[in-house]
């Protein structure tokens, strides 16, 4: 296997807006991440994912961008970033930027002048199409943030695509023209200095050139745009040809959001001879229990869990690399979803699912907070939540369709909702957590008085010090990033344990995924030689253990 520093390395996933906020406005921002950056150091992270920081109308917080070359207003200055940037290398610490070239904001000056005129010179920018009559889209696409993926444009009397937001248009990838933009700004950004770029949707990029219908999931009002947008005929041709035009002359991390990916597609996108990009976001682990829809309040059975990633851990090894994540500004948190955010079960949970994913081959991706163990929100109201996307589905299923219950829905919404994840970092106890002293654009978890970085850096036994042991430990150890994984007791429903091999050294981890006392036989290799411990969550010094204690994590190496 091939050693990469960003195969070493470990990601801290920024959500500015979320993070710090410097000027008490309510919202974070870029100096607030500066006066951050020796926590981070703190913590161990050798990478920052900043979510997008680019000028922005914020329909989609940032993921529509206006101008790539220019900071969004209210996270401050390109003078801000800057000194960002330099603090961050002065760390020993790099900047990943969020590329988002999907789709542009409908306020982009692309846009603006594409929507002209049929016969302006960006027309072609975007993806127009004749409807099919009157109020008729050209065909029954429904978009990830409900409605039509098509918006009705006056001027021109046409319709134009938009995968997300009708304020997110979908950029036209066939024309050469928005490759040449996009690459030559990717490049302006790697000269500034920056380390590498997390892509968004980047496997929506090449359309069919046919747009027929899509086949529509009973309960929903549209069809599905996957099998024409997703995996497009030349996704690979253009993104080799952005690795050759800008990628490959830097030392970059690279990573690709791939919703939809197989392993199979994984070793094309991420392949290590492919000259695509270091790793992909695969979401198999994170689909688990969505039959048709994420609105739903289903667990996650290990089992299920254990087969998924299981199979990206040993198909991926040798041909692509993994990334390791259960949480980012997109899902909930991972402590509520996956582990048991109670009161008495909460920490042992969070540093129980750390252990689970820290210790297997790949990127691990540490989102902000997560390193807290901090919680999903008790929502309990729609006029609590900012994220466009559960306002708009609320609007379509239940005051459009009428396919779901207002009560019911919310509930869902409450487990799995991406606002979730976008409440304040929990500073401190004081006012708002220490995120602002103004009022929050979304309001800080009443549970921040107890969960929050000043307590946890106080407290040596806190879910804060354990990451930073999980990250130390990665750089101690070549096993946790190059060994061979292998899975033991596959059908378990309570336990996930598996091994890591690198020439004579092995490693067992086990993770205890419930609450109560698991009985465990550790293998006679781990307990006749001098099983050592590695890490656990409830300070034992020896592996001579029969069961392990509720949402227990234990490694042993020999
Ligand atoms: O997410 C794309 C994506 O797959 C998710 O939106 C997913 O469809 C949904 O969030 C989970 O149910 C990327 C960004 O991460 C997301 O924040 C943006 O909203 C989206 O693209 C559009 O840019
Ligand atoms: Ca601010």
């Amino acid at each position: 296997m091939k050693r990469a520093w960003w195969k070493e390395a470990v990601v801290y996933q920024i959500y500015p807006r979320s993070f710090m906020d410097s000027n008490g406005d309510g919202v974070g921002d870029i100096k607030g991440i500066t006066g951050r950056l020796d926590y981070l150091k703190e913590l161990g992270i050798d990478v920052i994912w900043l979510s997008p920081v680019y000028q922005s109308p914020n329909d989609d917080n940032g993921y529509d961008i206006s101008d790539y070359q220019a900071i969004m207003t209210e996270f401050g200055t390109m003078e801000d970033f800057d000194d960002m940037l330099r603090e961050a290398h002065e760390r020993g610490i790099k900047i990943m930027m969020d590329l988002v070239v999907n789709h542009t904001s409908d306020e982009h000056r692309w846009f603006v002048e594409s929507r002209k005129s049929k016969d302006n010179s960006y027309r072609d920018y975007y993806i127009w199409r004749e409807g099919k009559g009157e109020k008729m889209p050209p065909n029954n696409w429904g978009s990830c943030f409900s409605g039509s993926a098509w918006q009705y444009d006056e001027a021109t009397d046409m319709y134009y695509l938009h995968l997300f937001s009708k304020k997110q248009p979908d950029l036209n990838w066939d024309n050469e023209k928005v490759r040449e933009e996009v690459f030559s700004m990717m490049d302006w950004w790697c000269r500034k200095g920056i380390d590498g770029f997390r892509m968004d949707v980047i496997s929506m990029i090449s359309k069919t050139k046919e747009l027929p219908d899509g086949p529509v999931t009973p309960g929903n009002l549209y069809g599905d745009f996957g099998p024409y947008c997703i995996h497009g005929p030349n996704v690979h041709r253009y993104l080799k040809e952005m690795n050759e035009k800008v990628l490959s002359r830097y030392d970059l991390i690279t990573v690709g959001e791939t919703s939809g990916v197989t392993v199979e597609d994984a070793k094309r996108y991420a392949g290590e001879s492919e000259h695509e990009l270091n790793m992909v976001f695969q979401f198999e682990h994170m689909d688990i229990g969505n039959n048709g829809t994420k609105w739903n309040r289903n667990p996650v059975p290990l089992v299920e869990f254990k087969k998924v990633m299981s199979k990206w851990q040993t198909e991926l090894e040798g041909k692509a690399w993994n990334s390791l994540y259960l949480e980012n500004h997109d899902q909930p948190r991972s402590v509520s979803r996956f582990g048991n955010d109670s009161e008495e079960y909460r920490e042992r949970s969070a540093k129980m699912l750390a252990t689970c994913i820290h210790m297997m081959q790949g990127t691990p991706y540490v989102y902000q907070g997560e390193e807290l163990g901090m919680t999903n929100y008790p929502f309990t109201d729609i006029s609590q939540f900012r994220d466009i996307e559960n306002i708009n589905a609320y609007h379509e299923l239940v005051e459009v369709s009428g396919t779901r219950e207002s009560e019911e829905l919310i509930s869902c919404f409450q487990y799995k909702s991406r606002d979730n994840a976008r409440t304040p970092m929990q500073w401190d106890d004081s006012p708002h957590a220490g995120f602002t002293e103004g009022k929050p654009w979304l309001a800080v978890n009443p549970n921040y008085k107890k969960i929050n970085a000043k307590a946890e850096m106080e407290n040596p036994n806190s879910v804060f010090h354990y990451y930073k042991k999980l990250i130390a430990l990665r750089k101690k150890y070549d096993i946790i990033v190059y060994g061979s994984y292998e899975l033991l007791l596959p059908e378990d429903e309570n336990l996930y344990v598996y091994t890591r091999s690198l020439e004579d050294e092995k490693l067992l981890v086990m993770c205890n995924f419930t609450k109560e006392n698991r009985a465990i036989e550790i293998p006679q290799e781990f307990t006749k030689a001098d099983g050592k411990v590695l890490i656990s969550n409830y300070g034992r010094d020896n592996g001579e253990i029969k069961n392990l204690k509720p949402y227990e994590a234990l490694v042993l190496i020999v």
